[in-house]
């Protein structure tokens, strides 16, 4: 039998001198920080130059990209994928070589994240639909930023569903106004902008409250409008009669002097931290000052998704004299540890007017938002704990807004 093996392994390699042409269809299907993608590569190999286009879904999210500086050398094959994530531009790095005639890679979104990933040609050794052959890994849960989504009996809506239409411009209803201003940053040392929604018939004669509302690691002061419409929601609520009419802030949460989320948004996650100093010392004296607002803790708010959910979090509770109201949707690992953000429980059952925790129940990072929510529970701190059906994602982030908008500044809530 023995002599037999070299054998076998040459005829897994490929041809020997004749380098192998990669040209023609790959798939890959592996589990990252965003779920199970299914990744369909067409390549177009022309001596060392490697070029295509990469089609990729998850969670049912279709996304077309383009493959480039792509080289075939020896055995190693490098490319870069030009993705546009959430109107981000991301480079999708990819290295590695073909082995017994599957591409085994290394794909690398900046240091975001890392895969080792195995793509085959199409037609070779696919699992046929509904076919048993076990080639393709199974879609399993979810896996999110570090660990699979385990649900526990609290993780549940807190509210019914939300109405039809609460994310569609209506007609023949009163709409509020967007505008970007500009402040000026002590904190960072320069003029920084924020998106600012003041409500249907905003008029100095009233002074109304302040609702903060931040983005998530790859958006900025842009990004909930682009994905979460919030003057829309708010707009039809009021015409429901619903919510307190409000000012919505939202700024760009990453203070440094180039905000942009660039190519590697991870890389600025300590800019996100020092947003606090921004937030208190810089922005919030500036809407005080401009708009006919309420600048007392029980009329401002402060609310985000994602790495905003954990600044809103770690902030809101942090900073208890400037905020009464806090939502953390979806909030990402920099919220702090539950005890460090709640470290006195009778002082926020005291003074907290709400607290609002939700996630999507498909969403990796519901383990760190179930951390915070049992500590509140176990310390008996009044709060909302509020799960969907939805992922990381614009679906479950327009509904928070909805319910957390419903209740915000009002006494005793609905
Ligand atoms: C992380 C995973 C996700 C993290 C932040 C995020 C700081 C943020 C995601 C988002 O804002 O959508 O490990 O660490």
């Amino acid at each position: 039998m023995k002599p037999r093996l070299p054998l076998l392994v040459l005829a897994l390699l490929p041809g020997i001198g004749a380098a192998a042409d990669l040209t023609g269809t790959w798939r890959s299907e592996f589990n990252s920080q965003i779920g199970l993608q299914r990744y369909t590569y067409e390549l177009r190999q022309d001596g060392t130059a490697l070029t295509g286009r990469a089609t990729s879904e998850v969670d049912a999210q279709r996304r077309e990209s383009e493959l480039r500086e792509g080289r075939v050398e020896g055995d190693t094959v490098t490319f870069v994928e030009l993705l546009d994530f959430q109107g981000n531009a991301l480079r999708i790095r990819y290295r590695g070589a073909l082995t017994n005639g599957e591409l085994r890679l290394v794909r690398e979104v900046g240091d975001f994240a890392r895969e080792e990933i195995v793509a085959r040609r199409a037609g070779a050794g696919e699992a046929s639909p509904g076919g048993a052959e076990g080639a393709a890994p199974r879609p399993g849960p979810r896996r999110g930023f570090g660990g699979p989504i385990e649900l526990g009996p609290d993780d549940k809506p807190a509210f019914p569903p939300v109405p039809e239409g609460f994310d569609r411009s209506r007609d023949g209803i009163p709409n509020g106004t967007l505008e970007m201003v500009e402040y000026d940053s002590r904190t960072v040392g320069n003029r920084r902008r924020a998106l600012v929604y003041t409500p249907p018939g905003y008029t100095a004669d009233r002074r109304y409250p302040v609702l903060y509302l931040l983005h998530g690691i790859g958006g900025d002061e842009e990004e909930w409008r682009r994905g979460g419409r919030p003057n829309v929601i708010l707009d039809n609520l009021l015409a429901d009669g619903q919510g307190v009419p409000m000012v919505v802030v939202m700024p760009n949460g990453r203070a440094q002097p180039d905000d942009r989320p660039g190519p590697n948004p991870m890389a600025t996650a300590p800019a996100f931290a020092r947003f606090e100093r921004d937030l208190l010392d810089d922005l919030i004296p500036f809407i005080e000052s401009k708009y006919s607002v309420r600048a007392d803790r029980e009329h401002r708010a402060l609310a985000g998704l994602s790495m905003g959910g954990g600044q809103s979090l770690n902030f809101g509770l942090g900073n208890p004299d400037t905020f009464a109201w806090v939502g953390g949707f979806s909030s990402a690992p920099n919220t702090r540890p539950p005890a460090e953000l709640v470290p006195d429980p009778a002082e926020a059952r005291r003074r907290l007017k709400l607290l609002f925790l939700s996630c999507g129940n498909r969403d990796g990072l519901i383990r760190i938002s179930q951390g915070v929510h049992a500590y509140l529970k176990e310390h008996e701190v009044p709060h909302v704990w509020h799960v969907d059906e939805h992922a990381h994602d614009f679906e479950h982030w327009r509904k928070a807004l909805y319910h957390f908008s419903r209740l915000v500044f009002r006494d005793g809530n609905p």
